[in-house]
């Protein structure tokens, strides 16, 4: 199965880097019309290190943009955008959007959605879901946060509104159970996309972790090649933290996809750099608000125009 039919909304990812658009791009503007002396380089750097692009990255555009000004001193304003467009579309044009593809006898197609508490899982899946239901697939979504009562409640709910179906466990029932009987009845149904929802857990809690690893091999047994993407949700707004998130889930269960939500809730844009540039996982979608759908694959060419062109 190839999923062509995911086209992100640039007026979405625009409107999602509203605020750090104001708060970075403007700055930047600014100071790429003042002459590029030490102390205009000085805050080119704080501004980069201000929206979350990482020091390293902060440090390296700087140097590009001395660089520059050394070859062509008459350099203008233009030519240093032009310069940070093409060495961010370097970092970020190395991972693919693409989701995995499978063969029609493998289905149904496996997404397990994992995260630290209250990064967007639940809200992420109830997007996708809709997205693939939109594109004419038949979907399935498993509740295996059996954690909080209030999660099971959460996806059904939004199961019902979105019209897609839904498998749940009951409240303290073991997940890993959950999301086998998820995808089993995924298949007995005829569905092509099963979706796993799971509980919110933090990244350095050992036991935690090792239920995911559970999980994630309930789903294997289930299906017999899934999961066929295990989908970290990140929120942009907890910012480098994020990228050691990141780090430690990738350590217990192999992530092939990274879910940037509240890219809309925050001024530090430049996260989405410091993860292409820190990790090897590329970053799938990004979340572009609250409603269902604000969801986007994410675009880079979009991303970077986004951020670097004016409103
Ligand atoms: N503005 C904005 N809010 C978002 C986005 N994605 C999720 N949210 C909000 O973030 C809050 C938490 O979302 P959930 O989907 O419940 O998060 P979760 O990771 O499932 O939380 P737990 O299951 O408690 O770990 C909700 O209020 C969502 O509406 C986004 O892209 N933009
Ligand atoms: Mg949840």
């Amino acid at each position: 199965m190839v999923f062509q039919f995911f086209k992100s909304s640039y007026t979405k990812v625009k409107s999602a880097l509203s605020r750090t658009r104001t708060r970075f791009f403007d700055k930047l503007q600014t100071l790429f019309q003042r002459p590029i002396d030490e102390e205009t380089l000085d805050q080119i750097q704080r501004v980069l290190y201000e929206a979350d692009f990482g020091v390293k990255t902060a440090q390296e555009l700087t140097a590009k943009v001395r660089e520059l000004h050394r070859s062509s001193p008459s350099a203008q304003q233009q030519d240093y955008l032009h310069l940070l467009k093409k060495e961010l579309a370097a970092i970020l044009n190395q991972s693919s959007a693409a989701l995995a593809s499978i063969e029609k006898e493998q289905e149904p197609f496996v997404i397990l959605i994992v995260g630290v508490n209250g990064n967007g899982k639940t809200t992420s899946l109830a997007k996708l879901a809709y997205l693939f239901k939109n594109n004419g697939k038949k979907v399935l979504v498993g509740a295996a946060d059996t954690f909080r009562a209030a999660a099971i409640e959460q996806l059904e709910t939004w199961a019902k509104r979105i019209e897609v179906e839904n498998v749940k466990g009951q409240a303290n029932s073991d997940p890993a159970a959950v999301a086998f009987d998820a995808v089993q009845a995924g298949k007995a149904r005829g569905c092509e996309i099963v979706l796993i929802d799971t509980a919110g857990r933090l990244h350095n809690k050992a036991p935690l972790m090792q239920e995911l690893a559970k999980i994630k091999r309930s789903c294997q047994k289930a299906s017999g090649s899934g999961p066929h993407e295990t989908l970290l949700v990140l929120d942009a707004t907890t910012g480098q933290n994020a990228i050691e998130q990141a780090k430690q889930f990738h350590q217990v269960t192999p992530i092939t996809g990274l879910i940037l939500t509240k890219l809309d809730g925050t001024a530090k844009g430049g996260i989405v750099v410091a993860i292409a540039r820190e990790l090897a996982i590329p970053v799938k979608f990004i979340g572009t608000g609250e409603g269902i759908e604000d969801l986007q694959p994410f675009d880079h060419e979009q991303f970077i125009q986004g951020l670097l062109e004016p409103a």
